[in-house]
């Protein structure tokens, strides 16, 4: 008789698992002389509209592709599609982010060598998300003025993961009454080197210092 007892740390299982498809992605991406970006932010931060201003500006000097993460719905992809661009959905169902085997797997089919660009919209979380990263170039963490003040400090390690920092929705900041530099502060608390660009994806204020923060 045999009785064991096996203890498998789920998270180093999962994480390390992921962290094999990110580079395996990072290698297609270079591959193909492709940009990827990932454009993580909270339900409504407003990651969609700034991908959105992201291909208006720049739809003519690249080819574009968009990977859209969400639950259950299209409806991100389809508006960025609206602008002449190419999206793949996935859908997650009840995973709360994107990992780099879902990307992987979207993607096996798509012939990248049509494409210079991608942006990847994850779930819209500002916790999961940080946790599994997807192959990309950089990670944009993106917060909107509409959720309140203290998002990046609720948010540390989040916020400890990104390569830059946009802070959207910049037109609302006199009606909201927002302190955007307080924001600015926190972020500079948790990485005083963070790159952060001030954004109206609506407007598109900060659209342009955004595409030179990303080297294109
Ligand atoms: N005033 C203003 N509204 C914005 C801005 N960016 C986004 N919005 C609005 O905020 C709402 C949410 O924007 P989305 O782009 O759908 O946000 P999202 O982060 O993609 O949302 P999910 O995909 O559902 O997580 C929409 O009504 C946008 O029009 C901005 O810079 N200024
Ligand atoms: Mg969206």
């Amino acid at each position: 008789m045999s009785n064991k007892t096996v203890s498998i740390d789920v998270q180093k299982d999962l994480f390390g698992a992921n962290k094999g498809a990110a580079i395996s992605n990072a290698d297609e991406f270079k591959k193909h002389g492709i940009h990827a970006f990932d454009v993580m932010g909270s339900v409504g931060s407003g990651k969609t509209l700034f991908i959105e201003a992201l291909c208006e500006k720049m739809s003519g000097r690249y080819k574009i592709l968009m990977v859209a993460g969400d639950l259950a719905t299209r409806i991100d992809a389809d508006r960025v599609a609206s602008h002449g661009i190419d999206t793949v959905q996935i859908n997650t169902g009840n995973a709360c982010h994107l990992d780099a085997r879902m990307v992987r797997f979207a993607l096996k089919d798509v012939d990248l060598s049509k494409y210079e660009l991608v942006f990847i919209e994850n779930v819209g979380n500002l916790i999961c998300p940080a946790g599994y990263s997807l192959g990309v170039e950089k990670r944009i963490v993106l917060l909107g003025i509409t959720e309140g003040p203290y998002m990046v400090r609720k948010h540390p390690l989040t916020i400890k993961r990104a390569d830059i920092i946009v802070i959207n929705k910049i037109d609302l900041a006199e009606v909201l009454d927002f302190d955007v530099e307080a924001l600015v502060s926190d972020v500079r608390e948790v990485d005083s080197d963070l790159p952060v660009f001030l954004v109206s994806s609506k407007t598109g204020q900060g659209i342009d210092e955004v595409v030179h923060g990303l080297g294109l």
